[in-house]
């Protein structure tokens, strides 16, 4: 539903594992695409909350602490920082971004896990599990190995056996051992808490019926889930590094990392409630059914997102909003590979902002956005974004016209009128107002490529007004009509700038300053944007927005990944 049909509006991009640094694939999948969203709605000046923080629990975290010598606390700390910081570099306006190891979200966790435990949501079951002496714990599956049945490989992992695709339990492993150590592992009781989702089929599938609107490719993943039938999935693990089971009997459990990860979402607003002297407010947002609540996440997050998550929150014996939409993407490829960041074959935030700026990022992954099909990112496809298109055709038209108005009109914008226009003016302000309803049509829809291709449109005619009207030679013949053609054109501008602004925000705030505008941008500045910029304002003194990028600088990129697929 659109936006504007809502109160407010919630927004979470998926937590982002503390394991490591952001890299391209993230940016592309659930942080860009929300943050485009974010920015378009508080231009528009619209309610909205940004919601994120890291996900810190989890074997791998351990596995890495272990490795560093330090502890797993330390380790995500520092992961946290970095990854803020590289955020803030990227533009990403949460309004917070948290940490799932905060005692604030524990505490939240297990008041959820208490409430449904306490209203018998749970189906407590002793299975029989894989346990290491040699580590004093028990083993999830992808950290056990053994000799597959079918095809006695010997390095079949505990969840499948790459080398004939069967998918197996850990338990049909001949001669089962630790990924870890190899030391042979034994079979031991251990009991935990499983969330009978089968019970909760019915009303999913209702809520989902409910949304017709949602992207295919996150509807087709749940029917396929719906058609399986789904299972009793275990919401407690045997590890010590996570948010500690809240009972009597628990014996050094902890949550499933994906029961506890999307309460984070809460958590986080609940800090961020906290943190502005009004902690009760986090309730207005997520038990408020004016709220719309939108989840960004990558489509390998789907099933917790659209159906573990929305049950969970039905379980729980209060009444909290379930997810208006959930616009997950595909996957981001790079040069033409997969990323993989084992191989070292990714591109990391913190490396590429060390080199270049924010917007030539964002636009070339905005332009390329995986929405409906995985995508492709090439370094010589960002150069050509950032030049033709970045600089050709926005930073291009936007220099020659204030270059213009400051050389001739000592920087104040021109006299122009209604009495003055000809088709010429008014064709191509008809069709910039159209680029820009259809610009925002397409994002109340998360249709940011399409979104840009409107934007993208609109410079064209910018730039096609800019040579046809020819302000360069009335200049000579004709001054009040050359003035008239840049009063003209600086009101394209202004639109452009709002087109462009969620996706290049560094830029465009520069250029909303330079055209005297007076408002927050991020707090409507829809308004004053689709109001006429009236001849005589003094305009800034602009400079160069989107520099050019030398093929030098772009092949040491790629011959870096090149070297990384040849080892
Ligand atoms: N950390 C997985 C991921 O980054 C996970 C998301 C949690 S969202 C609650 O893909
Ligand atoms: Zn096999």
């Amino acid at each position: 539903m659109s936006s504007a049909n809502f109160k407010q509006t919630l927004v979470t991009s998926a937590l982002p594992y503390a394991n490591g640094e952001i890299h391209l694939g993230h940016l592309a999948g659930a942080y860009l695409p929300a943050d485009i969203y974010v920015r378009y709605l508080r231009l528009r000046g619209r309610e909205v909350l940004y919601i994120c923080g890291s996900d810190e629990y989890g074997v791998p975290i351990t596995l890495t602490a272990e490795k560093l010598g330090i502890s797993p606390k330390e380790l995500v700390d520092r992961n946290y920082a970095s990854i803020k910081k590289s955020f803030g570099g990227f533009g990403m306006s949460f309004d917070n971004f948290s940490q799932t190891s905060r005692e604030i979200h524990s505490e939240t966790a297990q008041a959820f896990f208490t409430d449904l435990h306490s209203q018998g949501v749970f189906k407590q079951k002793t299975t029989e599990q894989f346990y290491s002496s040699s580590q004093n714990r028990f083993l999830a599956d992808r950290y056990i190995e053994g000799t597959c049945p079918k095809c006695s490989s010997e390095e079949a992992r505990g969840d499948q056996c790459e080398k004939c695709g069967s998918t197996l339990d850990p338990t049909e492993l001949i001669n089962p051992r630790s990924v870890l150590d190899n030391s042979p592992l034994e079979l031991r009781e251990t009991t935990h808490w499983f969330l009978p989702l089968a019970d909760w089929q019915e009303k999913l599938e209702d809520f989902l019926g409910r949304h017709p609107e949602w992207k295919d490719n996150v509807l087709r993943y749940c029917n396929g889930w719906f058609a399986d039938g789904l299972r009793d999935r275990a919401m407690t693990r045997d590890l010590n590094w996570g948010v500690p089971v809240p009972l009597a009997d628990h014996d050094g459990k902890v949550m499933f990392v994906w029961f506890e990860a999307p309460i984070g979402y809460i958590s986080a607003t609940r800090e961020w409630a906290a943190q502005k002297g009004e902690p009760e407010a986090w309730k207005n947002w997520w038990q408020n059914p004016d709220t719309r609540l939108v989840h960004f996440i990558g489509k390998d997050n789907i099933f917790f997102h659209a159906l573990l998550f929305p049950a969970i929150l039905m379980a729980h014996s209060e009444d909290y909003i379930l997810p208006d939409n959930v616009p997950a993407n595909e996957f981001l490829n790079l040069e033409g590979q997969k990323l993989s960041t084992s191989r070292g074959f990714a591109v990391w935030l913190p490396e590429y902002l060390e080199k270049f700026s924010a917007d030539p990022l964002r636009y070339t992954l905005a332009r390329n956005s995986p929405e409906t099909r995985d995508m492709n990112f090439t370094w010589e496809g960002f150069l050509a974004r950032n030049n033709n298109e970045l600089g050709n055709n926005f930073g291009n038209l936007i220099n020659r016209v204030f270059t213009f108005i400051h050389k001739y009109f000592e920087g104040q914008v021109p006299e122009w009128s209604e009495e003055m226009m000809t088709d010429l003016d008014r064709d191509a302000l008809k069709e910039v107002a159209a680029d820009l309803e259809k610009w925002a049509g397409h994002l109340e829809k998360f249709e940011v490529k399409a979104a840009l291709e409107a934007c993208f449109h609109a410079g064209q005619v910018g730039n096609r007004y800019f040579d046809e009207s020819a302000p360069f030679k009335s200049r000579k013949t004709d001054l009040e009509r050359c003035g008239h053609s840049l009063g003209v054109i600086i009101q394209i501008l202004r639109q452009l700038c709002l087109m462009l602004s969620p996706v290049v925000p560094f830029g465009m705030e520069k250029l909303w300053g330079w055209l005297g505008m007076e408002s927050d941008l991020w707090a409507g500045g829809w308004e004053e944007g689709n109001q006429i910029i009236p001849s005589g304002r003094q305009l800034g003194k602009q400079e160069i927005l989107f520099p050019r990028f030398e093929q030098e600088a772009i092949q040491v990129e790629i011959d870096r990944l090149q070297e990384m697929l040849g080892e």
